[in-house]
């Protein structure tokens, strides 16, 4: 390799990247249930979105379901990080299931949100992705309240029964300008549409968007570590483009890169998603280090410290001292 080409290959990898606390909560768990009541532990639905995350811990034991149905009377389930509705509960209850709730703490924050407003009787309108298990479990709260609101067309469908007493709510991962959107078009409508208390849309979600807007702009290709399921990991991308970032995709392995993708490239951005084990990341690195871009600069735009307790069920006496 020529000096000049040195000079002009590099990486920007943004920081913060990767497991949010809410992700590393939900795999602990799973971990740790493995470790406490042995294989199988039953998993509804992906624990977080990851393939990597899934089929690693799938060769350990954990058998991973769709439905509860399908988990044997009396057997351990752990439920997702992106949440559950009441009505699955009352079905583990019903089938005698031992469960163990990974449910991040942002998005229960978000059903109590949904229990309180459908308490003080609004209409609730919920920003989100139609299909997307975070909102299946959040409307699930208050079927008959809430109302999805997904895209722009979905604005004008919406029918409440006050236009005084609507509120917006949203999905933990969505894009944060895009969501801003939605709500100002929906206050077209609704003039007195209120916020929400608090921001639904997580620290983690939000930060790493911060994050690649920074890197963005001087990025010839962004690569996103993520999987196709992913709506945090797949945000990314579409803020790097709306950032200015020549092209993006979305990789769950360094592997699925294609080199075609580097032709007159110069600088590559690198990020992952909230539920992307960093190693990835470092595989994905020294892929593009064996190909002239070893040079890497972090770009940091916040530092995270947040960390989350593990649910009681599997929480010993050691760990309680560690969390709090
Ligand atoms: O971004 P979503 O909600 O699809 O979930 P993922 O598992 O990728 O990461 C955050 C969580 C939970
Ligand atoms: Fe929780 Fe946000 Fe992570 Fe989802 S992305 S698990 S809401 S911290």
């Amino acid at each position: 390799m020529t000096a000049s080409e040195a000079t002009t290959k590099r990486v920007l990898l943004a920081k913060p990247r990767g497991y949010c606390a809410g992700v590393d909560r939900a795999v602990i768990t799973v971990e740790k249930a493995l470790e406490k009541y042995g294989p199988p532990v039953y998993v509804r639905k992906e624990i977080v979105h990851n393939r990597h995350v899934v089929d690693t811990l799938r060769e350990r034991g954990v058998i991973f379901v769709e439905e509860t149905s399908e988990v044997p009377e009396g057997a351990l389930v752990v439920f997702s990080a992106h949440g559950v509705s009441p009505a699955v509960h009352t079905e583990a209850e019903e089938r005698n299931l031992r469960t163990i709730d990974a449910t991040c703490p942002l998005v229960t924050k978000v059903h109590k949100e949904v229990n309180r407003f459908d308490r003080e009787d609004y209409d609730i309108l919920l920003i989100g992705h139609e299909g997307h298990e975070e909102v299946e479990g959040t409307s699930g709260e208050a079927p008959d309240r809430v109302q999805l609101v997904d895209t722009a067309e979905d604005v004008d469908q919406v029918q409440v029964r006050d236009p005084e007493k609507v509120v917006w709510l949203s999905q933990t991962t969505l894009s944060v300008d895009e969501t801003m959107e939605r709500v100002d078009q929906l206050k077209e409508r609704f003039p007195n549409l209120a916020d929400p208390p608090s921001d639904d849309i997580c620290y983690a979600t939000s930060n790493r968007q911060v994050a690649v807007k920074e890197m963005a702009p001087e990025c010839d290709l962004v690569i996103v570590v993520g999987s196709k399921n992913s709506s945090n990991s797949k945000r990314l991308v579409e803020v790097a483009l709306q950032a200015g970032a020549t092209k993006a995709y979305l990789v769950d392995y360094a592997n699925e890169v294609d080199e075609s993708w580097l032709d007159g490239v110069s600088t590559v951005g690198v990020t992952s998603g909230a539920s992307v084990p960093d190693v990835l990341v470092m595989e994905l690195l020294e892929w593009l280090s064996e190909r002239g871009w070893a040079d890497v600069e972090e770009v940091t735009t916040a530092n995270e410290k947040i960390a989350f307790a593990l649910p009681r069920e599997i929480r010993d006496a050691r760990e309680r001292s560690s969390v709090r």
